[in-house]
């Protein structure tokens, strides 16, 4: 079905050239489209742009694949069923918006609110009129069963930063451009443009690194983009990183090199920390981690001496059982070597819409409560992923039996994705704001698609917090959008409208609370994101205006990242604790798992006749978690959803390079081609996310084609971080046969 919004102008319509941003991915890199009426006919790198300087990945291209993907929904549908089979009606935004409201209404009234679950995915961050209107009408659900693509990711990074330093969003961000010894433990930048460090062009900073005689290293169970770059890659044992980055804390205390320096004035329990990694010296955890204590002490030196050091950690080190301790144990390396808050280490951004400073963003909590089935503690209102198909499987009050999905694919982002599909298959209702029928999707029964990216304009509400360096960039709208079509903020502000009338009855509090929150909806939901950004910048004190952003498209540099924290914590009267409670309570347990005598453990995994092999992630630059697979150019060639293996494990199990082979774990098995390569250590495989597109009653022609496993068939919804419950992908047991 080709669609008018982007049919082939007329020839003599002039070709005009836009500048934007590709927000498929944290890069937030700067594009320079030329436009034809509204047709894209070229994407390519803004060179003009102080942050990417013109860099892009391939991705950036498919911006003009999903504006044209006739798999797009352009209007609301809704799933009937007649005589058994599920068919797919278009349906009017009117009747769409009533059907949801009611739907979800009823299953409030008849079982509570919690009764509604939510899951927001990862486009949501990056979407800013989700972020400036999503809270409209789902906050008003007043539910506790929220979700998110958080506590499949970066969730350990937010309760390190809260409980150190009094926020979530206050992540230190690595100075790249200044830095003269990096250590990156699971993260692979260079497939995946940098997260929760927005640092388009990597590559180039890298090569600069190194050029002004810095040194990278990279730790990783596998020979990544990355590792094939750096000075220096070690394959660790996967989940054993925490083990190791407290062997490096150990040894700054060992070797005299725990010098803070700035920071020595604010820093409390440095004692403390020092007795509470006395077990963890490099000898005693060489066994566990596969790095020999030597290289590990050198390591330690090399970072306390850089003239400006960081250490970074990121995906693999995250979505572990023991993600909190690595997150924590990397910002006390940081923190104990005088690298944060100083030029070449690691800093605090500076946007000129600080959400920190403004007070726009909460600072966080954890576990004000907890999961209805296993327990597991909130983070910021959101349950972890981990429970969510249990708390709808689960009977009793409190089951969920509606969801709402907005911008998220969480069959195949969220451990036990299977559990999860047949969990939404019972619901008694959900819909889905999302552009595709999908694997998630299929299950609503409305679906409310938005307009895609290049159909409205853009400012990055977050990832400019997480930039190395400064700047701040509004990109309008590319084409115009198509006709009909409502924007997500629009969706949600329609959403809250029709929803607050409807449950009026059901909301509780005061009548002059109500009102107030009518109040507040009717206005805020009636300005447009850039109508509040220019509100904002105006309160924010930057001295920078929406005028002024808007006549430079290209972006305003604010300069490289500056030391501010110190300043800010004492502005707020707070000083850095380096052990909270949540740390010190668990090092006990990490002696345990990391026991000094290791000799056992190793004899005992090697006498095992065929031992489980570590199943862990990976990432290419063509593919954007699950979604960007029905863009041809991202898909075509080789199939990339391949199992890779060590040759040794391969041969002792008779397998050969390209023939097809049966995975499985605890909840599952997937049939994927085997590659057979030296990139990989011993007793670990690794395989793709986001793939698995053959499941029945989806609209993705492309991917379909090229449908893969879905990874997350084999993940498990019980391996979890200890501390967040955060999904634990890393290190999941499997075994491997011919298939
Ligand atoms: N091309 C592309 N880019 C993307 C995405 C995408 O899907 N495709 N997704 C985006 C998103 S949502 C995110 S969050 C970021 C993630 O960005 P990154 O964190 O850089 O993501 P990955 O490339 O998955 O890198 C994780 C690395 O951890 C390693 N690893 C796994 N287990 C362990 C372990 O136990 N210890 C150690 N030390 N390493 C381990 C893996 O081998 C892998 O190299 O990427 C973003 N960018
Ligand atoms: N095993 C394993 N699992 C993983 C990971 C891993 O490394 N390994 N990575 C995890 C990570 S880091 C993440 S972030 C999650 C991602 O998990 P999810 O966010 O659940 O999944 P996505 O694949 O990002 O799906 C995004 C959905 O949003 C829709 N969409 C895109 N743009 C928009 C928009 O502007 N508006 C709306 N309304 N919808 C939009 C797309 O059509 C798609 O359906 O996956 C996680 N899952
Ligand atoms: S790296 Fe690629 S996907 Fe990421 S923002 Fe840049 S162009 Fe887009
Ligand atoms: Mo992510």
């Amino acid at each position: 079905m080709a669609h008018a919004s982007h049919a082939a102008a007329p020839a003599d319509t002039p070709v005009t050239t836009r500048h934007g941003v590709c927000n498929l991915c944290e890069a937030i890199c700067g594009l320079t489209f030329q436009v034809q009426g509204n047709r894209i006919v070229s994407v390519k790198g803004n060179e003009a742009d102080p942050l990417s300087r013109g860099h892009i990945c391939p991705k950036a291209v498919a911006l003009k694949d999903l504006h044209e993907d006739p798999d797009r929904l352009r209007q609301p549908i809704r799933r009937v069923t007649v005589d058994g089979e599920t068919r797919w009606e278009p349906i009017s935004w009117d009747q769409a918006f009533d059907l949801v409201v009611d739907g979800l209404a009823r299953v409030r009234e008849a079982h509570g609110s919690s009764a509604v679950g939510v899951y927001q995915g990862n486009p949501n961050v990056h979407n800013w009129g989700n972020i400036t209107h999503g809270h409209l009408f789902l906050s008003q659900l007043k539910t506790r069963a929220r979700f998110s693509a958080t506590s499949a990711d970066q969730l350990p990074h937010h309760v390190v930063a809260h409980a150190l330093y009094g926020h979530q969003l206050a992540i230190p961000i690595p100075d790249i451009d200044h830095t003269r010894f990096m250590l990156i433990l699971g993260g692979n930048p260079l497939a995946s443009n940098g997260s929760l460090m927005t640092v388009p062009d990597v590559r180039a900073r890298f090569k600069a690194l190194k050029a002004r005689g810095g040194k990278l290293v990279v730790v990783d169970p596998r020979r990544t983009e990355t590792a094939a770059i750096a000075d220096e890659h070690l394959f660790i044992d996967p989940g054993t990183d925490a083990a190791w980055l407290l062997a490096l804390i150990h040894t700054l205390f060992d070797e005299g090199l725990a010098k803070p320096g700035a920071l020595q004035p604010i820093l409390d329990q440095i004692d403390a920390v020092r007795a509470a990694v006395e077990p963890f010296s490099p000898e005693a955890m060489a066994a566990h981690t596969g790095i020999d204590a030597a290289t590990t002490r050198r390591l330690a030196r090399e970072l306390a001496h850089a003239d400006g050091g960081v250490v970074y950690g990121r995906m693999g080190v995250s979505t572990q059982p023991h993600g909190v301790v690595c997150q924590w144990a990397i910002q006390v390396l940081n923190l104990l070597t005088g690298n944060v808050d100083r030029i070449g280490g690691a800093m605090l951004t500076q946007p000129a819409l600080n959400l920190i400073d403004l007070k726009l963003m909460g600072p966080g909590h954890l576990g004000a409560w907890r999961s209805r089935v296993r327990g597991a503690p909130e983070f910021s209102g959101e349950l972890p992923v981990s429970v969510m198909a249990e708390e709808m499987l689960t009977p009793g009050k409190g089951q969920i039996r509606a969801l709402v999905t907005a911008a998220g694919n969480p069959v195949l982002s969220t451990p036990n994705g299977r559990q999860l599909d047949q969990a939404l298959a019972g619901l008694d209702f959900m819909v889905s704001i999302d552009f595709y029928l999908n694997e998630t999707t299929r299950h609503a029964d409305v679906i409310l698609p938005p307009t895609c990216f290049v159909e409205h304009d853009h400012y990055d509400l977050v990832f400019l917090h997480l930039a190395v360096r400064n700047v701040s960039r509004y990109s309008p709208a590319i084409v115009e959008r198509g006709p009909d079509t409502r924007h997500d903020w629009e969706i949600y502000a329609e959403l809250a409208r029709r929803y607050a009338q409807r449950t009026w009855a059901l909301e509780r509090g005061r009548m002059r609370e109500r009102l107030q929150g009518m109040l507040v909806r009717g206005i805020v939901g009636r300005l447009a994101p850039h109508r509040l950004l220019a509100l904002g910048l105006k309160r924010s004190g930057s001295g920078l205006t929406f005028e002024r952003l808007k006549a430079h498209p290209e972006g305003i540099d604010l300069g490289p990242l500056q030391p501010s924290l110190v300043n800010r914590l004492q502005r707020r009267k707070r000083r850095i604790a380096l052990l909270p409670d949540l740390i010190r309570l668990e090092l006990p347990f990490l002696a345990q798992a990391f026991p000094s005598h290791a000799a056992g453990t190793a004899a005992s995994a090697t006498q095992a006749e065929r031992p489980a092999l570590k199943l862990i992630g990976r990432r290419d630059v063509r593919t954007n978690n699950s979604w960007m697979h029905n863009s041809e150019r991202l898909v075509s060639g080789k199939p990339r959803c391949t199992l890779w293996m060590h040759p040794d494990d391969a041969s002792r199990r008779g397998l050969t390079d390209g023939q097809t082979v049966a995975v499985s774990s605890r909840v599952g098995q997937i049939a994927v081609p085997l590659h057979v390569t030296a990139d990989i250590r011993p007793g670990v495989v690794s395989l793709p996310h986001g793939w698995g597109h053959d499941r029945p009653g989806i609209a993705l022609q492309v991917a379909q084609a090229h449908a893969g496993a879905s990874i997350n068939d084999l993940t498990d919804d019980r391996l979890t971080e200890r501390i967040s419950a955060n999904a634990a992908f890393s290190a999941v047991p499997v075994s491997v046969a011919a298939g």
